[in-house]
């Protein structure tokens, strides 16, 4: 992979922040977008502007077909038999969302269970706490190892034959544990539950296939990968979105309205009220395609070999607490001794390295891990090892700064 290169696509990260090279480690919160993708949503706005799904004159059937167009390259990307699976949304929570009250609100019932793991990102939590308080269903959690990794045998002894639901992340934005899906999906599919993948942390870096998976849900959103804010996706095997009812009414989804009663649009159609989001679509078919020239498999080798990097490194600063297991995704999640992340994160800002601090939208698992917050250095496909080297530089001189704490 030629990083030079890569990151000749990302003008943004050529630019000094407080008189230091910007580098850039909050890709986990939103990456960078290359040119390809600045370009595709230039051009549109420029060119082809219109509303889809409407009205016959050429601008509008343009601007459908390149819509459409986005929708089959995500199908491509992670291997959906059908466009119809492909819902056009404003991201991963929304996605979540609508599974949780769409699916769960007709299909769960007091007794049911609904099993997810304390290490997801609220928008994994929280659509299914409100689910569980509305049909009476039990919310479960599968223990965590003390690396914050879960075994299959825990997911087995807490999934049983009332589980509805199995609501899981493939891989944890704090963590960077990459959770066994394949397997997830099979005990969850053997007990006659579901599986909802919040895949908000893995399709950017992974390549994904919801086939091979056999997951029923798989949610993700573009800003992640290179596209637009804006922009998300919800996969749904199309014999559950067909009985799926819509939570969104109004223009786009419709079929036939009459005074009293209405009939909705076929699949994906019927989940996207309003008009839709267009250009961010056509950013997400852009960015598409350049992770997929770059190739999937090769944008994990690299991370996989710089997150090793920076492990080593970051290994070598005394009184740095390193949170989550040793195989992991490309993010490192920290803190230095008792210095809080927000003090970490202003000082590294003050050297042009760009980190998150905070809870990190994980609260319940902030608990689990007993501190209040922690900083977050994530690695993307334009990350170098000079980037992990002027971390640890970083994080040297936040302790020389802090020097009277330790
Ligand atoms: N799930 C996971 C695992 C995430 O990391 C995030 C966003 C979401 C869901 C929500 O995605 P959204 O696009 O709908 O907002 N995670 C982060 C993060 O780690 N820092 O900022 C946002």
């Amino acid at each position: 992979m030629d990083v030079k290169a890569i990151r000749e696509q990302f003008p943004i990260l050529d630019q000094e922040v407080n008189g230091h090279p910007l580098v850039y480690l909050d890709s986990s919160a939103t990456s960078q977008k290359p040119l390809p993708v600045i370009e595709a949503v230039n051009d549109y706005y420029r060119n082809h502007n219109s509303n889809v799904h409407r009205g016959v004159h050429t601008l509008g059937s343009r601007a459908t077909d390149l819509y459409e167009g986005a929708r089959e390259k995500v199908r491509q990307f992670i291997n959906a038999d059908s466009t119809a699976e492909i819902i056009f949304n404003r991201g991963t929570t929304v996605g979540i969302n609508l599974v949780a009250h769409s699916y769960a609100r007709a299909n769960l019932t007091e007794g049911d269970e609904i099993v997810t793991t304390e290490m997801e990102h609220h928008s994994n939590i929280i659509p299914w706490q409100q689910a569980a308080k509305a049909t009476g269903a039990t919310l479960k959690y599968i223990p965590l190892e003390v690396d914050g990794t879960v075994t299959l045998d825990s997911v087995r002894n807490t999934v049983t034959k009332n589980t509805k639901i199995v609501a899981i992340g493939h891989v944890s934005n704090v963590l960077g544990t990459i959770h066994p899906i394949k397997e997830i999906a099979k005990i969850a599919h053997e007990n006659g539950a579901v599986i909802v993948v919040d895949g908000a942390q893995s399709v950017p870096h992974l390549q994904v296939d919801v086939k091979d998976l056999d997951c029923d849900f798989y949610a993700f959103s573009g800003h992640k990968m290179c596209a637009p804010t804006g922009i998300g996706v919800l996969y749904g095997k199309k014999e559950l979105l067909d009985n799926m009812e819509p939570v969104e009414f109004g223009g786009e989804m419709i079929d036939f309205v009459d005074l009293y009663d209405s009939t909705w649009k076929e699949l994906p159609w019927k989940f996207e009220g309003g008009t839709p989001i267009i250009a961010g679509a056509i950013g997400l078919g852009a960015a598409i395609d350049f992770l997929s020239d770059i190739g999937m498999e090769n944008i994990t080798n690299y991370e996989t070999n710089l997150v090793e990097y920076a492990m080593a490194k970051l290994g070598s600063i005394n009184d740095l607490a390193i949170y989550g297991p040793e195989k992991r995704a490309a993010l490192i999640t920290f803190n230095l001794a008792d210095i809080h992340s927000h003090d970490v994160s202003t000082v590294l800002d003050a050297e042009g390295i760009a980190v998150r601090a905070g809870h990190h939208c994980a609260q319940p698992l902030m608990k689990w891990l007993n501190v209040t917050a922690t900083a977050r250095a994530s690695f993307y496909l334009y990350n170098t090892e000079a980037d992990a080297d002027r971390l640890v530089e970083g994080l040297l001189k936040t302790k020389e700064y802090f020097g009277d704490v330790f």
